[in-house]
C-alpha cells in the first residue's frame, strides 16, 4: 500500500482532536470514548446468534417497549465507555426513564451525551442494519446535571452522530462544521475518514415511510405520498422509488449520501403520541446530521431544531431529508392549515377535522 494510503489517511481521533482544539478539547475526548463504545457495540452485533444476543428480555422500556437484550448490553457498553472520562455531566439514554448521573467515583465535566444505543434494534435478529445515534450538549460549567440542562432544543447541540452497523460500520458525526463519514477497518481498529464534507442531493425521487399507517395521516402527508405513487401519470410528472427498512439509522445515512425524503409523521393513531420518533435522541440529532449536510428536517410545522421539549422522551413528527421536498411537504401543511390546499377526496378528511389548527 502506497505511503500516502498507509499513513496519510486521517483517523477520527485526528479529525476530532484537530476540530475541537482549544475551546471544547474535552468533547473530542468524549467522541473518541463514544467511538470506543461503538467498535464494542459492532463486535457484539456482529456476533449475532452466536454470542446469545438475540432474543427480547421480559423488561419494557419507559416507551412500553419490550427490551431486546442487544438494548440493554448496548446502553451499558456506552454508560460503560463513557462514565469514566471526566467529560461528562450526566447520561440520558432512550432505555433509561431517567438521566444516569456520574458515579461519584468518577470526576465530573460539563458534557451531556443523550443517546439511543440500538436504533432499529426490532431488525437485529434478522440481520438488518441497525445503528446507534447520540447527541451532545453542554452546560455552563462542570457539575452534576440537572434534568433541565438536558431539556434543550436540538439548536444547542454541540455534536451529533450516528454509527451505523451494516456491511461495513461507519460513524457519521458533526460537531458543527460539515457532516463527515468514517469507515471502520476492522485490521487496525480504526475510524477512517472515507466521506468528508457530506452534501444532500436538493432533490430526490425517492421516499421513505411506513405506508401501513395512510389511514392515519394527517392531509398534507396523504397529498404528499399520494403524489409520489402518482408518478409521471400525477402533478409531480415524475416517478418515485419508496424505501422502508424500519431502522431510521439507514434511512438517514442512504438519505445523506444519496438524496431522499424519510417521513414518520404525525397520525392519529395513537393520539397520545405526536409521532413515533423521540426528539433528544433520534429527530434532534439527525436534524443537526443532515442541515450541516445542506438538508432539511421539519416537523411538518417547523424546525424540528427549534423544538423546545417538556420532557425526556418527547415525541416528535419527523419529515427529514433533501431540501426541496421538505419544503414541498411543509408548504402542504400551510395550505392544509390555512385552507388553500387541493380538497382532498378522502372521506376521512372531506369535512374539516380535528387535525385543523
Ligand atoms: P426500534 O428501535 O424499536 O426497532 O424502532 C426503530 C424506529 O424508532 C426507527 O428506527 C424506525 O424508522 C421506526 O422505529 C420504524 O417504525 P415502524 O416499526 O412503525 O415502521
Amino acid at each position: 500500500m502506497p505511503m500516502h494510503m498507509q499513513f496519510g489517511r486521517t483517523t477520527l481521533s485526528k479529525f476530532v482532536i484537530e476540530q475541537t482544539r482549544g475551546q471544547h478539547s474535552e468533547l473530542g475526548a468524549l467522541i473518541i470514548d463514544v467511538a470506543a463504545a461503538v467498535k464494542t457495540i459492532a463486535s457484539m452485533v456482529a456476533k449475532g446468534a452466536l454470542a446469545g444476543h438475540h432474543g427480547a428480555l421480559d423488561t419494557t422500556n419507559i416507551q412500553g417497549e419490550v427490551q431486546k437484550k442487544l438494548d440493554v448490553l448496548t446502553n451499558e457498553a456506552i454508560i460503560h465507555h463513557c462514565e469514566w472520562g471526566g467529560q461528562l455531566a450526566g447520561m440520558a439514554s432512550e432505555e433509561m426513564d431517567d438521566p444516569y448521573p456520574i458515579p461519584a467515583q468518577y470526576p465530573l465535566g460539563r458534557y451531556l451525551l443523550i443517546f439511543d444505543p440500538l436504533d432499529g434494534s426490532s431488525n437485529s435478529d434478522v440481520n438488518v442494519s441497525v445503528g446507534t445515534i447520540f447527541s451532545v450538549f453542554a452546560r455552563a460549567e462542570a457539575g452534576a446535571a440537572e434534568l433541565s440542562d438536558y431539556l434543550r432544543p436540538g439548536s444547542e447541540q454541540l455534536a451529533a452522530g450516528y454509527a451505523i452497523y451494516g456491511p461495513s460500520t461507519m460513524m457519521v458525526l458533526t460537531l458543527g462544521k460539515g457532516t463527515h463519514g468514517f469507515t471502520l477497518d476492522r485490521e487496525t481498529g480504526n475510524f477512517i475518514l472515507t466521506h468528508p464534507d457530506i452534501t444532500v442531493p436538493e432533490d430526490t425521487r425517492e421516499f421513505a415511510i411506513n405506508t401501513s399507517n395512510e389511514r392515519f395521516w394527517e392531509p398534507p402527508v396523504q397529498r404528499y405520498v399520494a403524489e409520489c405513487k402518482a408518478g409521471k401519470t400525477g402533478v409531480r410528472g415524475a416517478d418515485f422509488n419508496m424505501r422502508w427498512i424500519a431502522s431510521m439509522v439507514a434511512e438517514i445515512h442512504r438519505i445523506l449520501l444519496r438524496g431522499g425524503i424519510f417521513m414518520y409523521p404525525k397520525d392519529n393513531k395513537d393520539p397520545s403520541k405526536p409521532g413515533r420518533l423521540r426528539l433528544l435522541y433520534e429527530a434532534s440529532p439527525m436534524a443537526m446530521l443532515m442541515e450541516q449536510a445542506g438538508g432539511s428536517a421539519s416537523t411538518g410545522r417547523g424546525r424540528i431544531l427549534d423544538v423546545s421539549p417538556d420532557e425526556l422522551h418527547q415525541r416528535v413528527p419527523v419529515i427529514i431529508g433533501s431540501k426541496n421536498e421538505v419544503e414541498r411537504v411543509e408548504r402542504y401543511h400551510r395550505e392544509y392549515a390555512d385552507g388553500s390546499d387541493r380538497p382532498f377526496e378522502s372521506p376521512l378528511f372531506s369535512e374539516r377535522s380535528l387535525y385543523r389548527e
